[in-house]
């Protein structure tokens, strides 16, 4: 994915009408559009397609499974037009390298959730995120997601993956991160959704993100 304004937006909206409206309005802001379960299981498969035109489409599906159920989820969403998949680390290192290999034949990407930005993450998920970000690096993904509503865990993150894969950052906004702080502390995209599509007007919300992450880009 190329770099141009470090905003990806999350599209969880269930209408294709309004998903379809959004993505044009914003299309000139944003690297990539994130899809998941809300948008897709409202409106079909197809929609990732449709949204392709306005940008490339992570497909956030938090693949979570064996290795051969996690390649045969994966071969359908490229199949479907996706450029990435986004996929659960906690299953461990053989199903991610199923999940890897397949999208490197596909010249492709696969994101790793290391910790989620939600509090209930402290439950269980921050004691594994370190490990399941070296995991990351070691199976060479193409990149981590990680939250923006604690910048230093981002910062930790970083320091385990190095530079060579990217770290992608929700939690901005509607769950209280900072674009430019997590930016600061070693992420390459933020990834919104409520501030831009809830938005009275969603190019200028999106606009406003773009021009407070430019200086640190
Ligand atoms: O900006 P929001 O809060 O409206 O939306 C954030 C989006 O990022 C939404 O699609 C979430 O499902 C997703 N997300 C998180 O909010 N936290 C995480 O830790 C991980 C994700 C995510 O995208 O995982 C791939």
């Amino acid at each position: 994915m190329e770099r141009k304004t470090g905003l990806i937006l999350a599209l969880d909206v269930t209408d294709r009408m309004e998903a379809v409206a959004i993505s044009e309005k914003v299309s000139g802001y944003v690297d990539a559009i994130k899809i998941g379960y809300p948008l897709v299981l409202s409106t079909g498969m197809d929609m990732i397609s449709q949204l392709s035109k306005y940008a490339p489409i992570i497909a956030d599906f938090k693949v979570a499974d064996i290795p051969n159920t996690n390649r045969l989820i994966c071969e359908q969403v490229f199949k479907a037009g996706a450029d990435a998949v986004i996929v659960q680390g906690f299953t461990g290192h053989d199903s991610l390298e199923a999940a890897v290999k397949l999208a490197k034949e596909q010249k492709k990407d696969i994101y790793v959730v290391t910790e989620m930005s939600h509090p209930g993450a402290l439950d269980f998920m921050q004691q594994v995120g370190e490990g399941i970000a070296k995991m990351a690096a070691d199976a060479k993904a193409s990149g981590v997601v990680a939250p923006a509503t604690r910048p230093e865990r981002v910062a930790e993150i970083r320091k385990i993956i190095g530079n060579d894969l990217s770290i992608i950052s929700p939690g901005v906004g509607a769950q209280g991160g900072s674009a430019s702080d997590v930016i600061k502390a070693g992420a390459d995209w933020v990834i919104v959704g409520r501030s831009i599509y809830q938005a009275e007007d969603p190019a200028m919300a999106a606009k406003k993100l773009v021009d407070e992450m430019k200086e640190f880009i």
